[in-house]
């Protein structure tokens, strides 16, 4: 009975390049609290990576590997449903049916297609288009009412809400209205090499992203290096908006360590950036280290990830099997005679 009362959550990651501090602290770190709450479903979007080109055995790699981390970062399978997009196929199904209910010139205003049109100007495919109905249809099928992500996915997120409503009101209620979920401090980590861009995967700089499986060197070789500015004060290391790339390493000084920003503000009081760098360095690493020795074992036990991803497709599916059911009648498609 109190299952059934739950709120449902739904979210994913891409298995495209290597996940980013960026999408722990904006996306995954903020799921694993909402598990106690809420009946969620967290979702490896393979068929969205296909939007840019991909080498086919990386991608199946990256896959696995982004299922052992989100074991890894704490969501737990007993309490989640923890699975991979394409093996529920009513994910795409779904799509098609909301693309009927999707303007050409909506999918045409999105930031992120504007975005990755420039940086893909050789491959701008209908796939990268349509990502946010392919979203939307991930969100939809289980009737997710919260979606927790990073600021730069709230477009997408109003977008599905207006496709569900414009259904809604064409074909009778169908949806939940699903709302975004943002977190404050992580909801946009910034490059550690351009402050006013978000950290970001696909960066081909990387002294300008930490990513979750950068080692403690590496983690400090990139924070001694990030751009900060000429302030030589005792109060240099303050979060203010113009000192934008100090701003962003005491979010994520203090996302990672625990202590406030304007504790680490008095902390770090007479001391310059080499010592504040470190210490951020240090915060950071204590959270990556266990991360990832526990992704490691997980990746060494190929049989537990395929039993997880097993349970995981079968409870989505029989959700998603549902709604799309639903879906086809009230659209006049003829159920399949039996
Ligand atoms: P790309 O570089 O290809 O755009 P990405 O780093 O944005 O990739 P996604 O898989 O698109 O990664 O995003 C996964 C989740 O991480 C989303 O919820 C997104 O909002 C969040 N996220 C991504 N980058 C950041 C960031 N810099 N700060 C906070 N959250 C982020
Ligand atoms: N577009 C998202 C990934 C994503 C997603 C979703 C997030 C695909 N489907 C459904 C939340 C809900 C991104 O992070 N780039």
């Amino acid at each position: 009975m109190a299952d059934e009362v739950k709120k449902r959550v739904f979210s994913g990651v891409q298995p495209t390049g290597k996940v980013t501090l960026g999408n722990y602290l904006g996306a995954i770190r903020n799921w694993t609290p909402l598990q106690q709450q809420y009946d969620c479903l967290f979702c490896v979007v393979d068929l969205h990576s296909l939007t840019v080109e991909q080498v086919p055995a990386e991608l199946r790699k990256n896959t696995f590997e982004l299922t052992a981390l989100y074991i890894a970062c704490g969501l737990d399978p007993a309490r989640s449903t923890l699975f991979i997009q394409s093996h529920v196929h009513e994910h795409a199904e779904l799509a098609w049916i909301l693309d009927t209910v999707t303007y050409v010139g909506e999918l045409g205003r999105m930031t992120q297609f504007k975005d990755k049109s420039r940086k893909h100007a050789d491959n701008i495919n209908m796939g990268l288009m349509n990502y946010p109905v392919l979203m939307a249809s991930d969100i939809l099928l289980y009737q997710a009412e919260l979606v927790p992500v990073g600021k730069d996915q709230v477009q997408h997120v109003e977008l599905t809400r207006d496709i569900a409503q414009r259904f809604n009101a064409r074909y009778s209620d169908t949806f939940a209205v699903p709302q975004c979920l943002l977190s404050k401090a992580g909801a946009s980590i910034k490059s550690l090499q351009d402050p006013t861009a978000k950290m970001s995967k696909s960066d081909p700089n990387e002294n300008a992203v930490i990513t979750l499986t950068d080692d403690a060197d590496a983690v400090r070789r990139k924070l001694r290096r990030a751009v900060t500015d000429s302030d030589t004060s005792a109060n240099c290391v303050r979060h203010s908006a113009d000192k934008p790339g100090v701003s962003n390493l005491l979010n994520i000084y203090s996302l990672c360590s625990g202590v406030s920003v304007e504790q680490a503000e008095r902390t770090f009081e007479g001391k310059g950036y080499g010592v504040f760098k470190d210490a951020v360095a240090d915060a950071v690493i204590s959270v990556l280290q266990p991360i990832q020795a526990e992704q490691k074992r997980l990746l060494a036990d190929k049989a537990y990830i395929e039993s997880v991803l097993r349970q995981g497709a079968e409870q989505a599916s029989h959700i998603a099997q549902k709604t799309l059911a639903k879906v086809y009648r009230k659209v006049g498609l003829v159920p399949k005679i039996r």
